[in-house]
């Protein structure tokens, strides 16, 4: 397995000059690092050519996260969105191509976060979503990305809330660039036994998110890492491990995780690395042994 980490640990907003993080991430002992896709469309050539040969230069490979606006649902009623979000995952999957990425994961079937105040309409979203993530799962295979859908919990997305849900979805799908993508936070809370939904989507998962029940780094908490690591042994899981820690409050990324109090404790730059680099070796052990 190879194990990164998402930048927006010590982020608040969901772009950032995503070098210094390619450096911090190599530094602290991880393969790769997960950056956010909100900018990427804005980046010149230049650009995106500088970042892919900052990660060559750190022995390090990137991979791509996405929370779509709502002009960006595919599961859309509204064909102007459908559109709209059809043109920008393709402009995007080809410049994930131009920073060789090959992993995209998040709610990328849908929006995100969602607004509840509206009315949902799970039957047909879920209809047109498939439909639709079958068109971008081909573009995503002519530019070699895996497209994985991450699984979140209730109170975040209506259309995937378990495994059984995403494999279901992936299998209507039906394109091997479609994967599922799971995510121990989410999971926490849907699922009735963490080690039988990592083990149900075998030979479909595509991307492993890591988080404690409050999002802390991995280590620090309650979750059941021997079960999780175990199970993902179990169907010979040997892809991406993306630990997804959010712990300190404010801007965009505080108010759409919801950290509503200072989860780190007060913790300043150097103690969030420590954190970061003690949680990395604590999965490399758990993960990797049994
Ligand atoms: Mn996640």
């Amino acid at each position: 397995m190879k194990y990164g980490i998402y930048y927006a640990y010590w982020e608040q907003e969901w772009a950032s000059d995503y070098i210094p993080y390619i450096e911090k991430a190599a530094k602290l002992g991880f393969d790769f690092l997960e950056i956010a896709c909100t900018p990427i469309n804005g980046y010149s050539d230049q650009q995106l050519k500088d970042i892919r040969q900052a990660a060559k230069d750190n022995s390090i490979f990137l991979t791509a996260g996405h929370g779509p606006a709502p002009s960006q649902n595919l599961a859309s009623s509204d064909p102007a969105v459908v559109k709209n979000a059809k043109e920008f995952f393709t402009t995007l999957l080809k410049n994930l191509e131009k920073l060789d990425i090959h992993t995209i994961g998040g709610g990328i079937y849908s929006y995100w976060p969602v607004d509840y105040s509206k009315p949902i309409d799970k039957a047909g979203d879920w209809e047109r979503s498939v439909k639709n993530v079958r068109e971008m799962g081909r573009v995503a295979a002519d530019c070699g990305v895996d497209y994985c859908l991450e699984v979140l919990n209730r109170f975040e997305g209506y259309l995937l809330n378990t495994a059984e849900e995403g494999v279901e979805f992936v299998k209507q799908v039906g394109l091997p660039s479609v994967k599922v993508m799971l995510d121990t936070f989410h999971m926490n809370i849907e699922e009735d036994s963490m080690g039988d939904a990592i083990r149900s989507t075998k030979g479909l998962l595509g991307h492993f998110h890591t988080g404690e029940c409050n999002r802390r780094v991995p280590g620090k908490g309650r979750m059941p890492w021997r079960e999780i690591g175990n199970a993902l042994q179990d169907i010979g899981y040997e892809g991406l491990v993306c630990m997804e820690p959010f712990v300190r409050m404010g801007g965009t990324v505080g108010s759409d995780i919801k950290v509503w109090r200072d989860i780190s404790r007060g913790a300043g730059v150097e103690q969030l690395d420590r954190d970061a680099a003690e949680s990395v070796a604590f999965e490399r052990y758990i993960f990797e042994n049994r």
